[in-house]
């Protein structure tokens, strides 16, 4: 049972910045700890800067993975192109976000891809993704 986790622009400095919005720890370190705690999944982390990256990773995993957890980052707010990749590839995406966007700034309040997803999870930090991958363990446990 594959399952992945993308990861947007500038989460790769999670834990080294801002710490009071995005929480201390690296997401390096959270993922080796969602490993453990999830031993029979194959899970992989990518994360990428760039937005045609992303779309090529949701292209190359989209038809085999039992799902997808979708940390866009910014993108999320601003990318048509992100949308339409989800809504072409057969796998289900929950959107991720860590901090509650709803809270922030009204920019960071529309997302071009949650009408794409299967649902969405903000604001519960990390613990947002150690969901979103108990949700398709249990909604998703059967062969495409
Ligand atoms: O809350 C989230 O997970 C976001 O997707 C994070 C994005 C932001 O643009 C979205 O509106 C909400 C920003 C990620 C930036 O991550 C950083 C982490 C550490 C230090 C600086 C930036």
């Amino acid at each position: 049972m594959k399952i992945l986790i993308i990861n947007g622009p500038n989460l790769n400095l999670l834990g080294r910045r801002e710490p009071d919005i995005y929480g201390s720890r690296t997401f390096e370190d959270f993922f080796g700890e969602l490993k453990v705690a999830f031993p029979g999944v194959d899970l992989e982390y990518f994360q990428s800067n760039h937005e045609g990256a992303l779309i090529d990773k949701l292209h190359e995993a989209g038809f085999s993975a039992r799902g997808i957890v979708l940390n866009a980052g910014a993108y999320t707010h601003t990318s048509i192109a992100l949308a339409d990749a989800i809504g072409a590839i057969t796998a289900p995406v929950v959107e991720v976000h860590i901090s509650n966007v709803h809270r922030r700034e009204a920019f960071r309040q529309h997302s071009y891809l949650s009408a794409k997803c299967v649902g969405s999870i903000v604001g519960l930090g990390l613990e947002g993704y150690r969901l979103a991958i108990t949700y398709f363990i249990t909604h998703y446990n059967t062969r495409f």
